[in-house]
């Protein structure tokens, strides 16, 4: 595929078999100037025109804040948003070749996969009972949860469908050690969190579990670690709220104690769960998408000490951790969606560093890591909500991303999933959207 920047309109074309034809998307100054999305966080967001507020690419903050409240923006420069085309045009890489060249970003038009329901939720994991690894979609949507079975050549059938009602945010992991990964979901309004044990004869949907908290539950993110190191991976989650964060350890023989619950403060966003401290411990990091942080909070004897907090761009919406630089320890990265920026932070032995911020494009919702080009260096995609695009940093030298490159998506993307689905070695992409006709849209690689 092409991508070229004329200003900010994005031009670009499919090239599929010799073939090509134009699409060209206008959008309106690049920025998203109202909160469509009703989280109530416009009084940040940027209000349209030119992109001269924005950060530049890779800046680098020079402090972290030790509150969640923070609003330094220390070190940040002015900038455009410039997409880089090097990728597709300017480093002798060709797509439709069949040859999926380091660098290169190529990708067929999305296929729906899953349609009619507004979804919220996505995640690729190996949960259906096979030979080999293809990788199954696990959806959360307005009326409870697809389970589609991979056929690892990019194709889907239906495995299960759980009537659990809407379905805010999903965690798909080996609850009970009987090597099927289990479903743990978050149900927003209705207060619910609920687990969908995996047997070989199909999804159960087994237990609520207790979610007593006052006053207005409504758990909004989800995530499974096994904090504690026993029984079992453990389950938290986030009230966004109430701003708290609740945590069920699992009990000996399966089962989940009462939860315990911990103020966080600030307006949480998706989190997400990995080794935060200096080591492969779990943590939580949970975005403040009222501020420009994410705060660090490290399991410490059964609860959560809250730490620093890491600065990053203007409300974070979602966190995603994971080691992106393969050094062995956890480095996050969110999606920024009143900065329109993705900000990245890596992991040394006192913690999480510094975040270098990149512009990403109007109303980032959704942060995704993997292996786009198959360098064998994790890349970051962002779904860009009001500009029905994803957009995709490939890692380059010194952990350092390139500019970002837009992939068109059907309307309101947001939930992301990556995985190769179809086995060629280069990561796609899963999209769900929660407007219009909803759904779940495929982008696989095309080389
Ligand atoms: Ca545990
Ligand atoms: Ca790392
Ligand atoms: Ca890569
Ligand atoms: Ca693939």
């Amino acid at each position: 595929m092409l991508v070229s920047n004329l200003g900010c309109r994005i031009v670009w074309a499919w090239r599929r078999g010799g073939l090509a034809s134009a699409v060209a998307l206008g959008l309106a100054g690049c920025h998203g100037g109202s909160d469509s999305d009703g989280d109530g966080s416009s009084s940040s967001e940027a209000s349209g025109g030119t992109a001269t507020s924005e950060p530049a690419e890779g800046t680098t903050l020079t402090e972290t804040s030790t509150a969640a409240t923070s609003t330094t923006t220390t070190g940040t420069s002015t900038g455009t948003s410039t997409l880089d085309t090097d990728a597709s045009t300017g480093s002798g890489l060709q797509c439709s070749d069949g040859r999926g060249d380091a660098g290169e970003l190529c990708f067929a038009p999305p296929v729906d996969v899953f349609v009619g329901l507004p979804v919220a939720a996505l995640v690729a994991a190996t949960v259906a009972p096979k030979q080999g690894a293809a990788q199954d979609l696990v959806i959360g949507h307005g009326t409870g949860i697809a389970v589609l079975a991979g056929d690892g050549s990019g194709g889907f059938e239906n495995l299960a469908e759980l009537d659990t009602g809407s379905v805010a945010a999903l965690a798909v992991a080996d609850l009970d050690g009987d090597g099927l990964g289990d479903i743990a979901a978050a149900h927003g309004d209705s207060g619910r969190v609920s687990i969908a044990y995996n047997d070989p004869g199909g999804f159960a949907f087994a237990q609520d579990l207790p979610f007593d908290v006052e006053p207005t539950p409504s758990p909004s993110s989800i995530a499974i670690a096994d904090f504690d190191g026993v029984d079992g991976p453990d389950v938290v989650a986030v009230d966004e709220s109430a701003a708290q964060l609740h945590l069920w350890l699992q009990e000996p023989g399966g089962g989940f104690a009462a939860p315990l619950s911990i103020a966080i403060g600030g307006n949480p966003g998706e989190i997400g769960v990995g080794g935060l401290g200096g080591s492969d411990a779990p943590d939580v990091a949970v975005p403040n998408l009222g501020g420009t942080s994410v705060a660090v909070l490290l399991f410490n004897a059964g609860s959560f000490d809250i730490a620093d907090s890491v600065l990053v761009g203007d409300g974070p919406r979602a966190v995603a951790v994971t080691d992106l630089d393969g050094d062995g320890l956890d480095d996050l990265a969110t999606a920024d969606g009143a900065g329109d920026s993705a900000s990245v932070a890596f992991g040394g032995a006192a913690g999480i560093g510094n975040a270098a911020i990149y512009v990403a494009g109007p109303q980032p919702r959704a942060v995704a890591t993997g292996d786009i080009d198959n360098d064998g260096r994790a890349d970051l995609v962002v779904s860009l909500q009001s500009a029905n695009a994803v957009a995709i940093f490939l890692q380059g030298d010194g952990g350092a991303f390139l500019s970002a490159q837009w992939v068109a998506t059907p309307p309101g993307p947001g939930a992301l999933a990556i995985a190769d689905f179809n086995g060629d070695g280069l990561g796609d992409v899963a999209v769900g959207s929660a407007a219009g006709q909803g759904g779940v849209s495929l982008l696989l690689s095309d080389p």
